[in-house]
């Protein structure tokens, strides 16, 4: 194959990520929040729509509100490779978590069309939409939808302004963003590492091996609404007291397990709170991870139990439902080794590591072949307006995504 003129197309895609993260495609003036289905989604959808069309692809979009772009190979309607990643944000985000997977596809793409190029197979760009689960008490339903594995019932959800997600969507045709097993070749994301291993082993890039196991919860606790006054502590049945206490308890079980076992509650919530008044009610959300479903699922369990125990003597109401559970997703060992190649071709060291954040990768997995290539983010930064980047980072990964491509093609078609 002739070599590709990358032009650039690395800084640019970080560059366009960052042009971004402002209104109209922010749905705040005060920091970068993009939303599954809000204006600010809708009008990235619009911008990314002319980006991939002047990179050489056919843009459509699906019943999901994924945006799809789609690059023929040598011959049409041929199978397809999926680089994707997602263009939701979760609040006051950094500018890279999703969009740069797209903008790379994208800038990848742009080298083939400019040079010419078509591949034994077509590329496809996706644009995901609710990987972060930000709006709707869901995440990833846009992927599962694409993999065939959404259970239908997940999708009657209704965001913290009541507005549900068949308001917005048709929920039966929903399903029919699926793709089947022999449209899809194999998919392929690239991600910050949103950690700190590569910067500290100075390395660019690094080849994801599988992304760790998640479990996500929500919590609802009731008390007794009081006068903060006039309640003598010992009457008090104290909705906020029994969610401080659960929330220290759980990271008291993750630390004391080992190094990937995490706990995080990243959302309190005192409906009606008041200075002067007892909580009568509180709500919370609670993440556990572990590079091992069985490890996750031990910490969980006992993280639950002991909710329980506190309820008990606090003798405060208790309710718990499990919103998510993502299995471990090992990556495929033949793209693995792809990707290392075409690392160690654009002249960097390969690196392999394990993902703690979850991906859309972890859900295409179920589809096909599954890859990811972390860059390197500053101080390893992420779901914060820190979050950084270095142009020649993207460019090195720009750099590898198209070796891989290349790779992938002989891969397919041994000489
Ligand atoms: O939560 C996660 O791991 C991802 O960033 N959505
Ligand atoms: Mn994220
Ligand atoms: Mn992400």
């Amino acid at each position: 194959m002739v070599a590709l003129d990358l032009g650039g197309g690395g800084a640019r895609a970080a560059a366009r990520c960052e042009a971004l993260a402002l209104p109209p495609f922010s749905d705040s003036t005060d920091g970068l929040t993009r939303t599954y289905l809000s204006p600010a989604y809708r009008a990235a959808q619009e911008q990314l729509a002319v980006w991939m069309a002047e990179a050489g692809m056919a843009v459509r979009s699906d019943a999901a509100a994924n945006l799809i772009g789609r690059y023929e190979g040598c011959a049409a309607g041929a199978p397809a490779l999926v680089i994707g990643s997602h263009l939701d944000s979760v609040r006051n985000a950094g500018v890279y978590d999703g969009p740069l997977g797209i903008m790379l596809g994208i800038e990848a793409v742009k080298a083939l069309s400019s040079g010419g190029v078509r591949m034994p197979f077509a590329i496809e760009v996706y644009a995901f939409g609710d990987e972060e689960g930000s709006r709707f008490p869901a995440a990833m339903l846009t992927s599962r939808a694409v993999a065939g594995t959404l259970d239908p019932a997940s999708l009657e959800v209704a965001d913290r302004d009541g507005v549900r997600l068949g308001d917005l969507l048709d929920l039966a045709a929903y399903a029919s963003a699926a793709r089947s097993r022999g449209d899809i070749i194999a998919y392929l994301e690239a991600h910050i590492e949103q950690g700190p291993v590569l910067e500290a082993k100075g390395l660019a890039l690094g080849t994801v091996t599988g992304i760790a196991a998640q479990l996500r919860f929500e919590i609802g606790l009731s008390g007794t609404a009081g006068h903060a006054g006039t309640t003598a502590m010992n009457l008090r049945r104290d909705a906020v007291a029994g969610m401080a206490e659960m929330v220290l308890t759980a990271e008291a079980v993750a630390a004391a397990g080992p190094s990937d076992l995490v706990a995080t509650v990243g959302l309190v919530e005192v409906p009606s709170g008041a200075a002067n008044v007892i909580a009568g009610r509180s709500r919370f959300t609670l993440d556990v991870r572990a590079g091992d479903a069985a490890v996750r699922d031990r910490a969980a369990d006992a993280i639950l139990r002991q909710f329980r125990e506190i309820a008990g003597w606090r003798d405060l109401g208790l309710a718990m439902r499990q919103v998510h559970d993502l299995p471990a997703s090992p990556c495929d060992p033949a793209l693995m080794d792809l990707l290392d190649a075409a690392t160690a071709a654009a002249g960097h060291r390969p690196y392999r590591l394990v993902s703690g954040a979850g991906h859309d990768a972890m859900i295409m997995a179920a589809l096909c072949p599954m890859a990811m290539l972390f860059l390197r983010c500053r101080g390893g930064v992420s779901h914060n307006p820190a979050e950084h980047v270095e142009p020649a980072d993207a460019e090195a990964a720009l750099a590898v995504i198209s070796g891989f491509i290349r790779r992938l093609g002989d891969h397919l078609e041994p000489a």
